[in-house]
Protein backbone atom coordinates (compact mmCIF):
# COMPACT_ATOMS: atom_id res chain seq x y z
CA UNK A 1 0.00 0.00 0.00
CA UNK A 2 1.43 3.49 -1.16
CA UNK A 3 -0.32 5.96 0.44
CA UNK A 4 1.57 9.05 -0.34
CA UNK A 5 0.29 12.32 2.14
CA UNK A 6 -0.86 15.82 1.06
CA UNK A 7 1.81 18.22 0.91
CA UNK A 8 1.56 21.11 3.07
CA UNK A 9 2.20 24.38 2.23
CA UNK A 10 2.85 27.48 4.50
CA UNK A 11 4.56 30.85 4.71
CA UNK A 12 6.87 31.53 6.19
CA UNK A 13 5.49 32.74 10.01
CA UNK A 14 2.21 31.16 9.59
CA UNK A 15 1.16 28.78 12.49
CA UNK A 16 0.54 25.19 11.19
CA UNK A 17 -2.27 22.76 12.56
CA UNK A 18 -2.67 19.65 11.63
CA UNK A 19 -4.88 16.74 12.67
CA UNK A 20 -3.40 13.20 12.63
CA UNK A 21 -6.03 10.37 12.81
CA UNK A 22 -4.75 6.70 13.30
CA UNK A 23 -7.38 4.42 11.30
CA UNK A 24 -4.83 1.38 10.98
CA UNK A 25 -6.04 -1.50 12.67
CA UNK A 26 -3.30 -2.82 14.84
CA UNK A 27 -0.49 0.11 14.18
CA UNK A 28 0.38 2.62 16.55
CA UNK A 29 1.91 5.98 14.79
CA UNK A 30 3.20 9.01 15.00
CA UNK A 31 4.06 11.83 12.40
CA UNK A 32 7.51 13.72 12.38
CA UNK A 33 7.57 17.52 10.59
CA UNK A 34 11.45 16.56 9.29
CA UNK A 35 13.53 19.63 9.78
CA UNK A 36 10.93 21.54 11.29
CA UNK A 37 12.70 23.52 14.89
CA UNK A 38 9.46 22.85 16.55
CA UNK A 39 10.95 26.01 18.63
CA UNK A 40 9.32 25.88 22.25
CA UNK A 41 6.86 23.15 20.91
CA UNK A 42 9.14 19.99 21.51
CA UNK A 43 5.80 17.50 22.28
CA UNK A 44 4.67 18.49 18.55
CA UNK A 45 7.88 16.49 17.44
CA UNK A 46 6.41 13.71 16.17
CA UNK A 47 9.07 11.03 17.81
CA UNK A 48 7.35 8.08 19.50
CA UNK A 49 8.61 6.99 22.58
CA UNK A 50 10.77 10.57 22.70
CA UNK A 51 8.22 13.52 22.84
CA UNK A 52 5.07 11.41 22.54
CA UNK A 53 3.64 7.91 23.21
CA UNK A 54 2.44 6.35 19.64
CA UNK A 55 -0.93 7.49 18.55
CA UNK A 56 -3.18 4.02 19.29
CA UNK A 57 -4.84 2.76 16.08
CA UNK A 58 -8.95 2.49 15.70
CA UNK A 59 -9.21 6.12 15.66
CA UNK A 60 -6.51 8.05 17.98
CA UNK A 61 -6.15 11.27 17.14
CA UNK A 62 -3.51 13.66 17.69
CA UNK A 63 -3.40 17.28 16.93
CA UNK A 64 -0.20 18.62 16.09
CA UNK A 65 0.47 22.53 16.53
CA UNK A 66 3.82 24.29 15.60
CA UNK A 67 5.01 27.57 13.65
CA UNK A 68 6.93 27.77 10.33
CA UNK A 69 9.81 29.35 12.01
CA UNK A 70 12.01 28.33 8.84
CA UNK A 71 11.18 28.50 4.70
CA UNK A 72 12.13 25.77 2.12
CA UNK A 73 11.35 22.59 1.76
CA UNK A 74 11.10 19.62 3.77
CA UNK A 75 9.14 16.76 4.24
CA UNK A 76 7.13 14.50 6.87
CA UNK A 77 7.14 10.78 7.88
CA UNK A 78 6.16 8.24 10.06
CA UNK A 79 8.18 7.61 13.38
CA UNK A 80 6.53 4.51 14.07
CA UNK A 81 8.11 1.07 12.63
CA UNK A 82 6.98 -0.30 8.84
CA UNK A 83 5.26 3.16 7.97
CA UNK A 84 6.92 5.59 6.04
CA UNK A 85 8.55 2.89 3.64
CA UNK A 86 5.17 2.24 2.99
CA UNK A 87 3.87 5.77 2.13
CA UNK A 88 3.29 7.43 5.36
CA UNK A 89 5.16 10.25 4.29
CA UNK A 90 4.66 13.81 2.30
CA UNK A 91 6.07 16.91 1.38
CA UNK A 92 5.97 20.42 2.97
CA UNK A 93 6.63 23.14 1.27
CA UNK A 94 6.81 26.94 3.02
CA UNK A 95 6.90 29.88 1.05
CA UNK A 96 9.86 32.41 2.07
CA UNK A 97 12.74 34.82 0.60
CA UNK A 98 14.61 32.81 -2.06
CA UNK A 99 18.69 33.05 -2.85
CA UNK A 100 18.19 33.86 -6.59
CA UNK A 101 15.20 35.05 -8.80
CA UNK A 102 12.76 32.52 -10.71
CA UNK A 103 9.94 32.63 -12.94
CA UNK A 104 8.19 29.53 -12.13
CA UNK A 105 8.12 27.47 -9.01
CA UNK A 106 8.04 23.69 -9.85
CA UNK A 107 7.24 22.76 -6.27
CA UNK A 108 8.11 19.83 -4.37
CA UNK A 109 9.95 16.62 -6.31
CA UNK A 110 10.52 13.91 -3.88
CA UNK A 111 12.72 10.79 -5.19
CA UNK A 112 12.09 7.72 -2.86
CA UNK A 113 13.41 3.84 -3.02
CA UNK A 114 10.33 1.28 -3.66
CA UNK A 115 11.83 -1.35 -1.75
CA UNK A 116 9.41 -3.73 -2.45
CA UNK A 117 9.49 -3.85 -6.28
CA UNK A 118 13.07 -2.43 -6.32
CA UNK A 119 12.44 0.89 -7.98
CA UNK A 120 13.02 4.68 -7.78
CA UNK A 121 9.86 6.77 -7.76
CA UNK A 122 9.80 10.51 -8.61
CA UNK A 123 7.02 12.26 -7.62
CA UNK A 124 5.52 8.74 -6.62
CA UNK A 125 5.96 7.39 -10.33
CA UNK A 126 7.91 5.48 -12.51
CA UNK A 127 7.70 3.13 -14.99
CA UNK A 128 8.49 -0.61 -13.51
CA UNK A 129 12.12 -1.62 -14.32
CA UNK A 130 10.69 -5.43 -15.49
CA UNK A 131 7.25 -5.37 -17.00
CA UNK A 132 7.55 -1.58 -18.53
CA UNK A 133 4.30 -1.00 -16.34
CA UNK A 134 3.72 2.68 -14.92
CA UNK A 135 4.42 6.37 -16.35
CA UNK A 136 7.42 8.18 -16.01
CA UNK A 137 7.33 11.56 -13.78
CA UNK A 138 7.22 14.12 -16.67
CA UNK A 139 7.99 17.87 -15.60
CA UNK A 140 7.42 20.82 -17.90
CA UNK A 141 9.91 23.24 -18.34
CA UNK A 142 8.53 26.82 -20.13
CA UNK A 143 11.44 27.82 -22.58
CA UNK A 144 13.23 30.65 -21.35
CA UNK A 145 12.53 30.73 -17.59
CA UNK A 146 13.69 29.70 -14.58
CA UNK A 147 12.33 26.83 -12.47
CA UNK A 148 12.73 26.29 -9.43
CA UNK A 149 12.72 22.49 -8.28
CA UNK A 150 12.53 21.42 -4.37
CA UNK A 151 13.79 17.61 -4.61
CA UNK A 152 13.93 15.70 -1.33
CA UNK A 153 14.91 12.21 -0.69
CA UNK A 154 12.78 10.30 1.29
CA UNK A 155 14.27 6.83 1.17
CA UNK A 156 14.79 3.90 3.39
CA UNK A 157 18.02 3.87 2.26
CA UNK A 158 19.31 4.99 -1.23
CA UNK A 159 21.14 8.22 -1.79
CA UNK A 160 20.86 9.34 -5.12
CA UNK A 161 23.34 11.14 -7.58
CA UNK A 162 21.15 13.33 -10.09
CA UNK A 163 21.68 15.31 -13.35
CA UNK A 164 19.47 16.54 -15.94
CA UNK A 165 21.04 15.89 -19.52
CA UNK A 166 22.38 19.37 -20.92
CA UNK A 167 21.28 21.22 -18.20
CA UNK A 168 22.81 22.13 -14.91
CA UNK A 169 21.50 22.93 -11.41
CA UNK A 170 21.81 26.09 -9.46
CA UNK A 171 21.83 25.40 -5.76
CA UNK A 172 19.69 28.02 -3.79
CA UNK A 173 19.03 26.13 -0.78
CA UNK A 174 19.95 23.05 1.27
CA UNK A 175 17.54 21.45 3.79
CA UNK A 176 15.91 24.79 5.02
CA UNK A 177 18.66 27.22 4.59
CA UNK A 178 19.10 29.38 1.92
CA UNK A 179 22.51 29.63 0.64
CA UNK A 180 24.69 31.78 -2.26
CA UNK A 181 23.36 30.26 -5.43
CA UNK A 182 26.27 27.33 -6.64
CA UNK A 183 25.82 25.69 -10.45
CA UNK A 184 26.38 22.69 -10.70
CA UNK A 185 26.07 19.60 -13.17
CA UNK A 186 24.91 16.63 -10.51
CA UNK A 187 23.54 16.62 -7.34
CA UNK A 188 24.22 14.20 -3.96
CA UNK A 189 21.42 13.79 -1.98
CA UNK A 190 21.05 11.37 1.13
CA UNK A 191 18.46 10.06 2.44
CA UNK A 192 16.24 13.04 4.78
CA UNK A 193 18.18 15.72 2.61
CA UNK A 194 16.86 18.39 0.49
CA UNK A 195 17.88 20.46 -2.38
CA UNK A 196 15.85 23.56 -3.87
CA UNK A 197 17.63 24.39 -7.05
CA UNK A 198 16.77 26.33 -10.31
CA UNK A 199 16.86 25.29 -13.95
CA UNK A 200 17.16 27.65 -16.41
CA UNK A 201 15.28 26.48 -19.98
CA UNK A 202 17.61 27.40 -22.09
CA UNK A 203 18.39 24.33 -24.46
CA UNK A 204 16.71 23.39 -27.73
CA UNK A 205 13.05 22.82 -26.88
CA UNK A 206 12.68 18.53 -26.45
CA UNK A 207 12.45 16.21 -24.06
CA UNK A 208 15.50 15.49 -21.53
CA UNK A 209 16.13 12.54 -19.02
CA UNK A 210 16.48 13.51 -15.49
CA UNK A 211 18.86 10.83 -14.11
CA UNK A 212 19.06 9.02 -10.45
CA UNK A 213 21.75 6.81 -9.68
CA UNK A 214 22.60 5.25 -6.23
CA UNK A 215 24.86 2.62 -4.50
CA UNK A 216 22.42 -0.11 -3.49
CA UNK A 217 22.62 -1.12 0.61
CA UNK A 218 23.10 2.32 2.08
CA UNK A 219 26.80 2.31 -0.16
CA UNK A 220 27.65 4.26 -2.98
CA UNK A 221 28.48 4.32 -6.12
CA UNK A 222 26.42 4.18 -9.23
CA UNK A 223 24.07 1.75 -10.36
CA UNK A 224 23.06 0.10 -13.27
CA UNK A 225 20.19 2.47 -12.85
CA UNK A 226 17.68 1.24 -15.79
CA UNK A 227 14.60 3.01 -15.53
CA UNK A 228 15.70 5.14 -12.53
CA UNK A 229 14.91 8.21 -14.57
CA UNK A 230 11.87 11.15 -14.73
CA UNK A 231 11.47 12.88 -18.36
CA UNK A 232 11.60 16.81 -18.32
CA UNK A 233 9.55 17.87 -20.77
CA UNK A 234 10.04 21.73 -22.69
CA UNK A 235 6.30 23.05 -23.26
CA UNK A 236 5.40 23.40 -26.83
CA UNK A 237 7.52 20.44 -28.45
CA UNK A 238 6.84 17.10 -29.28
CA UNK A 239 6.18 14.54 -26.23
CA UNK A 240 7.86 10.72 -26.18
CA UNK A 241 10.92 9.82 -24.73
CA UNK A 242 13.99 11.69 -24.68
CA UNK A 243 16.71 10.43 -27.13
CA UNK A 244 19.77 11.26 -26.11
CA UNK A 245 20.37 9.37 -22.57
CA UNK A 246 22.53 11.91 -21.14
CA UNK A 247 25.88 11.16 -19.04
CA UNK A 248 25.52 9.36 -15.71
CA UNK A 249 25.71 11.84 -12.54
CA UNK A 250 29.05 11.86 -11.10
CA UNK A 251 30.22 9.59 -8.59
CA UNK A 252 30.51 11.77 -5.04
CA UNK A 253 30.82 9.11 -2.97
CA UNK A 254 28.91 9.49 -0.83
CA UNK A 255 30.07 12.63 0.68
CA UNK A 256 27.63 15.65 0.45
CA UNK A 257 28.59 19.51 0.17
CA UNK A 258 30.60 20.80 2.73
CA UNK A 259 31.24 24.17 0.85
CA UNK A 260 27.92 25.96 1.14
CA UNK A 261 27.74 29.53 2.20
CA UNK A 262 24.41 29.91 4.27
CA UNK A 263 22.77 33.28 3.23
CA UNK A 264 22.04 34.50 7.00
CA UNK A 265 25.63 33.92 8.40
CA UNK A 266 26.28 31.46 11.54
CA UNK A 267 29.66 31.82 12.73
CA UNK A 268 31.33 29.77 16.18
CA UNK A 269 34.98 29.22 17.55
CA UNK A 270 36.64 26.58 16.63
CA UNK A 271 40.13 26.70 17.32
CA UNK A 272 39.75 25.71 20.86
CA UNK A 273 38.15 22.55 20.05
CA UNK A 274 39.47 19.37 22.08
CA UNK A 275 37.99 15.61 21.39
CA UNK A 276 36.44 14.48 24.91
CA UNK A 277 34.67 11.08 26.00
CA UNK A 278 31.79 14.12 26.44
CA UNK A 279 31.80 15.64 23.40
CA UNK A 280 32.74 12.43 21.12
CA UNK A 281 30.04 9.54 20.08
CA UNK A 282 31.69 6.78 18.67
CA UNK A 283 29.37 4.59 16.23
CA UNK A 284 30.08 0.69 16.00
CA UNK A 285 28.61 -2.00 14.71
CA UNK A 286 27.90 -5.52 16.04
CA UNK A 287 27.41 -8.70 13.92
CA UNK A 288 25.65 -11.64 15.98
CA UNK A 289 24.40 -14.92 14.95
CA UNK A 290 21.30 -14.50 15.33
CA UNK A 291 18.77 -11.83 14.79
CA UNK A 292 18.13 -9.47 14.28
CA UNK A 293 22.25 -9.87 12.69
CA UNK A 294 23.19 -6.72 12.85
CA UNK A 295 23.04 -3.92 16.08
CA UNK A 296 24.38 -0.65 15.92
CA UNK A 297 25.52 1.60 19.11
CA UNK A 298 26.52 4.99 19.92
CA UNK A 299 28.34 5.16 22.56
CA UNK A 300 28.39 1.53 22.89
CA UNK A 301 24.57 0.88 23.31
CA UNK A 302 21.87 0.44 20.53
CA UNK A 303 19.04 2.58 21.46
CA UNK A 304 15.69 1.11 22.32
CA UNK A 305 12.97 3.77 23.21
CA UNK A 306 10.28 2.68 25.56
CA UNK A 307 6.90 3.46 23.49
CA UNK A 308 4.85 3.16 26.61
CA UNK A 309 6.84 5.52 28.92
CA UNK A 310 9.15 8.34 26.32
CA UNK A 311 11.45 10.25 27.93
CA UNK A 312 9.09 13.85 28.04
CA UNK A 313 7.61 11.43 31.09
CA UNK A 314 10.95 11.52 33.05
CA UNK A 315 11.28 15.23 32.42
CA UNK A 316 7.59 16.05 33.61
CA UNK A 317 8.20 13.74 36.96
CA UNK A 318 11.67 15.21 37.33
CA UNK A 319 12.90 11.30 37.29
CA UNK A 320 16.50 11.36 35.92
CA UNK A 321 16.77 7.77 36.01
CA UNK A 322 16.53 6.99 32.00
CA UNK A 323 17.55 3.65 31.21
CA UNK A 324 20.69 3.21 29.63
CA UNK A 325 19.32 1.95 26.45
CA UNK A 326 17.17 5.27 26.00
CA UNK A 327 20.55 6.33 24.88
CA UNK A 328 20.08 9.84 26.58
CA UNK A 329 22.77 12.51 26.20
CA UNK A 330 22.01 15.45 28.66
CA UNK A 331 22.85 18.67 27.91
CA UNK A 332 22.45 21.46 31.04
CA UNK A 333 24.09 24.41 29.51
CA UNK A 334 22.18 27.06 27.61
CA UNK A 335 22.45 29.42 24.96
CA UNK A 336 26.30 27.78 24.68
CA UNK A 337 27.90 26.02 21.30
CA UNK A 338 28.17 22.13 21.83
CA UNK A 339 30.29 20.31 19.39
CA UNK A 340 30.09 16.59 18.73
CA UNK A 341 32.37 14.34 17.37
CA UNK A 342 31.16 11.27 15.62
CA UNK A 343 33.19 8.78 14.29
CA UNK A 344 32.60 6.04 12.14
CA UNK A 345 33.99 2.51 13.33
CA UNK A 346 37.46 1.85 11.29
CA UNK A 347 37.00 -2.26 11.91
CA UNK A 348 33.39 -2.96 11.48
CA UNK A 349 32.69 -5.02 8.10
CA UNK A 350 29.77 -2.70 7.68
CA UNK A 351 31.59 0.89 8.48
CA UNK A 352 29.90 2.87 5.85
CA UNK A 353 28.46 6.15 5.15
CA UNK A 354 25.39 7.59 7.61
CA UNK A 355 23.13 10.38 6.52
CA UNK A 356 23.13 11.98 10.25
CA UNK A 357 19.81 13.84 11.47
CA UNK A 358 19.22 15.69 13.80
CA UNK A 359 15.51 16.94 15.40
CA UNK A 360 15.47 20.62 17.33
CA UNK A 361 18.07 22.21 15.25
CA UNK A 362 19.83 22.80 12.30
CA UNK A 363 23.99 21.77 12.95
CA UNK A 364 27.21 23.34 11.23
CA UNK A 365 29.06 21.33 9.95
CA UNK A 366 32.27 22.70 11.24
CA UNK A 367 34.71 19.64 9.83
CA UNK A 368 35.01 16.28 8.27
CA UNK A 369 37.61 13.52 7.84
CA UNK A 370 39.68 14.32 4.75
CA UNK A 371 37.86 13.20 1.56
CA UNK A 372 39.92 9.68 0.07
CA UNK A 373 39.49 7.54 -2.80
CA UNK A 374 39.08 4.68 -2.16
CA UNK A 375 36.95 5.41 1.14
CA UNK A 376 38.85 2.92 3.43
CA UNK A 377 41.77 5.52 3.74
CA UNK A 378 39.99 7.29 5.46
CA UNK A 379 40.83 9.07 8.94
CA UNK A 380 38.61 8.29 11.70
CA UNK A 381 40.43 9.50 14.41
CA UNK A 382 39.84 13.67 14.70
CA UNK A 383 44.18 14.83 14.86
CA UNK A 384 44.59 18.06 16.55
CA UNK A 385 47.69 18.63 14.77
CA UNK A 386 46.02 18.43 11.05
CA UNK A 387 42.69 18.86 11.79
CA UNK A 388 42.08 22.10 14.51
CA UNK A 389 43.36 24.11 10.77
CA UNK A 390 40.91 22.33 8.80
CA UNK A 391 37.88 23.74 10.81
CA UNK A 392 35.63 25.60 9.75
CA UNK A 393 34.30 28.12 12.25
CA UNK A 394 32.82 31.65 9.72
CA UNK A 395 29.49 30.31 8.64
CA UNK A 396 30.11 26.84 7.60
CA UNK A 397 27.30 24.55 5.92
CA UNK A 398 24.03 23.95 7.58
CA UNK A 399 22.07 21.80 7.50
CA UNK A 400 19.36 19.33 9.11
CA UNK A 401 20.99 15.69 7.68
CA UNK A 402 24.58 15.37 6.70
CA UNK A 403 26.78 12.30 5.69
CA UNK A 404 29.19 10.66 8.12
CA UNK A 405 32.03 9.45 6.01
CA UNK A 406 32.57 5.62 6.00
CA UNK A 407 35.44 5.10 8.72
CA UNK A 408 35.60 8.61 9.29
CA UNK A 409 34.36 11.61 11.34
CA UNK A 410 31.84 14.50 11.39
CA UNK A 411 32.26 17.13 13.66
CA UNK A 412 28.85 19.31 14.32
CA UNK A 413 27.87 21.76 16.42
CA UNK A 414 24.45 23.81 17.30
CA UNK A 415 23.48 26.64 19.74
CA UNK A 416 21.51 24.97 23.12
CA UNK A 417 18.31 27.63 22.49
CA UNK A 418 15.93 25.58 21.90
CA UNK A 419 14.71 22.96 25.00
CA UNK A 420 13.57 19.59 24.22
CA UNK A 421 13.90 16.13 23.56
CA UNK A 422 16.25 15.70 20.07
CA UNK A 423 16.70 12.56 18.54
CA UNK A 424 19.72 12.48 16.39
CA UNK A 425 20.24 9.51 14.22
CA UNK A 426 21.46 7.98 10.91
CA UNK A 427 18.30 8.35 8.53
CA UNK A 428 18.31 4.69 6.60
CA UNK A 429 15.90 2.85 8.50
CA UNK A 430 17.29 -0.34 8.60
CA UNK A 431 20.14 1.72 10.80
CA UNK A 432 17.59 3.22 13.49
CA UNK A 433 15.97 0.72 13.72
CA UNK A 434 19.14 -1.66 14.65
CA UNK A 435 19.85 1.17 17.38
CA UNK A 436 21.59 4.27 15.44
CA UNK A 437 20.67 6.86 17.50
CA UNK A 438 20.93 9.11 20.58
CA UNK A 439 18.37 11.36 22.13
CA UNK A 440 19.97 14.95 23.08
CA UNK A 441 18.09 16.35 26.36
CA UNK A 442 18.66 19.74 25.95
CA UNK A 443 18.39 21.54 29.28
CA UNK A 444 15.64 19.36 30.85
CA UNK A 445 14.52 21.87 33.74
CA UNK A 446 13.87 24.40 31.15
CA UNK A 447 12.11 21.99 28.82
CA UNK A 448 9.69 21.13 31.84
CA UNK A 449 8.96 24.32 32.60
CA UNK A 450 7.80 25.25 29.14
CA UNK A 451 5.58 22.52 28.50
CA UNK A 452 2.02 24.02 28.04
CA UNK A 453 -0.55 22.71 30.74
CA UNK A 454 -2.30 22.22 27.43
CA UNK A 455 0.46 19.94 26.11
CA UNK A 456 0.96 18.16 28.71
CA UNK A 457 -2.81 16.98 29.47
CA UNK A 458 -2.77 15.83 25.78
CA UNK A 459 0.72 13.80 26.45
CA UNK A 460 -0.66 11.78 29.40
CA UNK A 461 -4.22 11.33 27.84
CA UNK A 462 -2.55 10.06 24.69
CA UNK A 463 -0.08 8.15 26.52
CA UNK A 464 -2.90 6.34 28.71
CA UNK A 465 -4.32 5.23 25.75
CA UNK A 466 -1.40 4.11 24.34
CA UNK A 467 -0.61 2.14 27.61
CA UNK A 468 -4.17 0.63 27.17
CA UNK A 469 -3.37 -0.81 23.91
CA UNK A 470 0.20 -1.84 24.11
CA UNK A 471 0.78 -4.30 24.72
CA UNK A 472 -1.71 -6.24 26.35
CA UNK A 473 -4.27 -6.05 22.99
CA UNK A 474 -1.56 -5.39 20.13
CA UNK A 475 -1.10 -8.83 18.29
CA UNK A 476 2.62 -8.07 17.32
CA UNK A 477 5.04 -7.20 19.25
CA UNK A 478 7.73 -4.45 19.36
CA UNK A 479 10.78 -5.91 17.95
CA UNK A 480 13.13 -3.18 17.23
CA UNK A 481 14.29 0.16 18.60
CA UNK A 482 10.78 1.69 17.95
CA UNK A 483 12.43 4.24 15.25
CA UNK A 484 12.26 2.16 12.44
CA UNK A 485 10.84 4.96 10.30
CA UNK A 486 10.14 2.39 7.47
CU1 LIG B 1 23.20 4.44 8.87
Amino acid sequence: MLVNGPTLFADWGDFIQITVINKLRTNGTSIHWHGMQQRGTNLQDGANGVTECPIPPKGGTKVYKFRATQYGTSWYHSHFSAQYGNGVVGAIQINGPASLPYDIDLGTFPITDYYYNNNVLFNGTNVHPTTGNGKYANVTLTPGKRHRLRIINTSVENHFQLSLAGHQFTIIAADLIPVQAQTVSSLFLSVGQRLDVTIDASKTPGNYWFNATFGGSGFCGTSDNKGAAAIFHYAGAAGGLPKDPGAAPADHNCLDLTNLTPVVTRSLPVNNFIARPNNTLPVTVDVVSDAPLITWKVNGSAINVNWNKPVIDYVLTDNTSYPREENVVQISQADQWVYWLIENDPDGPFSIPHPIHLHGHDFLIVGRSPDATPLSQTRYVFDPAVDLPRLKGTNPARRDTAMLPARGWLLLAFKTDNPGAWLMHCHIAWHVSAGLSIQFLERPKDLKNSISLVDKLAFNANCLAWNLYFPALDPFPKIDSGLRLH
